[in-house]
This record gives C-alpha cells, sequence and structure tokens, in this order.
C-alpha cells in the first residue's frame, strides 16, 4: 500500500498573513474577503490574521517575503488584481510578482499563496472576484489551509 498524505481543510491556531495591494482596490477587497472568510469558515481564529496592505502588485513580494521570513506566520496569502491596459506594463509586473512570490515560498520554506488575478479586463477580473468564475481570494486561502497541513505532515 502507498503512504498516502493529504492536507486535511481544518486550521487549529495558526497564524496566517495576508497581503492585499490596494491598486483595483474594488477587486482586491473583495478578493481579501473571500480569502477571510475562508480562513473563518475552515477553523481559523481572525485573531491570528495579521493582513498588510501594499500600493501595487509589483509590492507584494517584498513584503511577502519579509512576513514569510518572519517565523510568526504558518502562511502568507498574497491578494492582488493586475489588468492589462493599452502597454505591456502588466506584463513585466505580472512576471516579477509570479516569481517573487514562488521564490519567497522556496526560500522560506512556508506556503506563500499565489491569489494575483492577471486579467484581460475588468469584467474578468470581476468574475474572478466573487462573481461567476469563483472567488481567487476564496481558492488561495483554502490553498494555504491545505498546504499547512500537507507539510506538518512531510516535515
Ligand atoms: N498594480 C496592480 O496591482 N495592478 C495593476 O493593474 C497595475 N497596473 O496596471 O499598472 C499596477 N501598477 C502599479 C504597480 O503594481 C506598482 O505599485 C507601481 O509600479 C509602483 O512600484
Amino acid at each position: 500500500m502507498p503512504t498516502r498524505i493529504e492536507g486535511r481543510l481544518l486550521l487549529k491556531d495558526e497564524a496566517i498573513a495576508i497581503v492585499v495591494s490596494r491598486f483595483n482596490d474594488m477587486i482586491t477587497s473583495r478578493l481579501l474577503e473571500g480569502a477571510v472568510d475562508t480562513i473563518r469558515r475552515h477553523g481559523g481564529n481572525e485573531d491570528l490574521l495579521t493582513i498588510v496592505h501594499v500600493p501595487g502588485a509589483f509590492e507584494i513580494p517584498l513584503a511577502a517575503d519579509k512576513l514569510a521570513h518572519s517565523g510568526k506566520y504558518a502562511a502568507v496569502i498574497c491578494l492582488g488584481a493586475v489588468i492589462a491596459g493599452q502597454t505591456t506594463h502588466d506584463q513585466y509586473i505580472n512576471n516579477q510578482v509570479a516569481g517573487g512570490i514562488a521564490r519567497a515560498s522556496q526560500s522560506s520554506g512556508i506556503p506563500v499563496l499565489f491569489g494575483v488575478l492577471t486579467c484581460q479586463s475588468m469584467e474578468q477580473a470581476i468574475d474572478r472576484a466573487g462573481g461567476k468564475a469563483g472567488n481567487k481570494g476564496h481558492e488561495a486561502a483554502l490553498a494555504a489551509i491545505e498546504m499547512i497541513d500537507v507539510l506538518k505532515q512531510i516535515s
């Protein structure tokens, strides 16, 4: 029989940090609501939640990296919304954000979740922030909860 390890979707007293960007606040505030609601519904203690606001998605990796290396948190959830305009500005931001978040996770050894929307239009973002395509803040929080338990079991 194989040894099978699966993350349970139940929090106990784990401290979690959320980094959320203010740019496109109409969207990111909904992602934040989705993430906080998910943490609460999976047994999380809101008193152990730290929410850090940063100006834009580009600033997320630095804050996430500091939080991840602080030793205080079981996971860091990153929330943002990059929406393409008439230039390639969004592509430069997206590349840095995705790579920075992955590096923060790998170098710290804790889950750092990618809940940053990379959309072609505001409509796509609305769909993914509580609209018809769900709420990516919820998905990122759920992935955090699962990975916290997976890491507990394999560490
Ligand atoms: N920041 C975002 O979070 N989303 C965007 O769509 C965006 N656009 O399109 O410009 C954006 N820009 C700001 C950027 O993240 C930095 O805050 C800024 O460049 C200062 O470093």
